[in-house]
């Protein structure tokens, strides 16, 4: 079944899609659209919601980060082995997904202003994450196979450490958990490529 993902040449909403995508050696194809081919053409309009991502798998088209994602969790064997583990992977993403917003809304500050307070509430915000993997001896936020949830927080810590660099060093757990995942080859070959190193976060921002 071929797959396509579409959106802007930045790492953004689409970064962890990708990232599961290499991760599990899926093959995918990569429409990319720019700012102009964006405002120029008819491909807003013709987008559901007016926006991007998209995601095709065969004739299934979809929008919504997140419906992409747990589609391909659904798909990939990334959602637990039961319906427990599956409602726990969902509460550990949630959560993330409650950090992502905060971390979003600062990226797209105009200035730095907002940094110094950000960093100061990280901590609180990454404990529970410390926390579950100190005490779950699988390795991974649920059970024993990584998941949804793990890709989220392995790119929003890789993206923290560009942020300010020491704000895993409270952290052993997350930090041990960030090496192993991230030396998983194809992530590691991937989050080594020209190609992740290249894209920007978000629009002007070089990770
Ligand atoms: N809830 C949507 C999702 O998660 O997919 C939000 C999508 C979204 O905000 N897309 C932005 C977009 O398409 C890029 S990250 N912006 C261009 C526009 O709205 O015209």
């Amino acid at each position: 079944m071929s797959l396509t993902l579409t959106y802007f040449p930045v790492r953004g909403r689409a970064e962890v899609i990708r990232v599961m995508l290499k991760d599990q050696g899926a093959e995918f194809d990569e429409k990319v659209i720019t700012m102009e081919m964006w405002t120029e053409s008819t491909l807003k309009a013709s987008c559901l919601f007016g926006q991007l991502p998209i995601f095709e798998d065969g004739d299934l088209t979809l929008y919504q980060t997140n419906a992409i994602r747990r589609h391909l969790a659904r798909k990939l064997g990334l959602y637990g082995k039961d319906q427990r583990e599956a409602a726990l992977i969902d509460m550990m993403d949630e959560a993330l997904q409650d950090l992502l917003n905060k971390y979003i809304k600062l990226m797209f500050e105009k200035d730095d202003s907002g940094k110094e307070g950000y960093l100061k509430a990280l901590p609180t915000g990454l404990k529970p994450f410390e926390k579950t993997l100190s005490s779950n001896k699988g390795g991974f936020l649920v059970g024993d196979k990584i998941s949804l949830a793990d890709y989220a927080l392995v790119l929003l810590l890789i993206h923290h450490q560009v942020l300010s660099p020491p704000c895993l060093d409270a952290f052993p757990s997350l930090q041990s958990y960030l090496k192993r995942l991230c030396a998983r080859p194809n992530l590691h070959a991937y989050l080594h490529s020209d190609d992740f190193k290249s894209r920007p976060i978000i629009p002007g921002k070089r990770a």
